[in-house]
């Protein structure tokens, strides 16, 4: 179990948020290398504590969430469909036809902050730990 530097807490979970930026194939082999996945937001709570915490971050992160397997039906990297989503208005959108199939957090103002990218886009990440 992990619980070295890096590492933060927010309600009986630890989270990691990445320094550097990576694909989020890459990113997601990281968090497994650490023992975690990406993090899997799946109550209003978790998602009011991720953002506040990106609005100072001001970066962008990939979260466990594609719909690589059937475009349109996302899932969160557990296998499971979303019990409740944060979309961006307008998203996802598979902006122009560019096989965007990952999930990310954009660090805007609203509470609704998720947008598909492209997978192979470089950018922050976040591993979630279970407790
Ligand atoms: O306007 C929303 C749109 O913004 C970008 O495309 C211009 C995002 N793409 C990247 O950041 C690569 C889209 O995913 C997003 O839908
Ligand atoms: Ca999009």
């Amino acid at each position: 179990v992990r619980r070295q530097q890096g590492w933060v807490l927010f309600q009986n979970r630890f989270y990691y948020i990445s320094s550097d930026t990576k694909s989020w194939h890459d990113s997601k082999a990281d968090c497994v290398q650490k023992g975690a996945d990406l993090v899997i937001i799946n109550s209003k709570e978790e998602q009011v504590s991720l953002r506040n915490f990106l609005r100072k971050f001001k970066k962008r992160v990939w979260i466990g969430l594609t719909d690589k397997e059937t475009e349109g039906v996302w899932k969160w990297v557990d296998g499971t469909q979303l019990s409740i989503s944060f979309w961006i208005p307008g998203e996802p959108n598979n902006f122009e036809g560019k096989d965007e199939d990952c999930g990310e957090i954009r660090y805007y103002d609203q509470e609704d902050s998720w947008n598909d990218a492209p997978c192979d886009m470089q950018i922050n990440w976040i591993c979630e730990q279970a407790p």
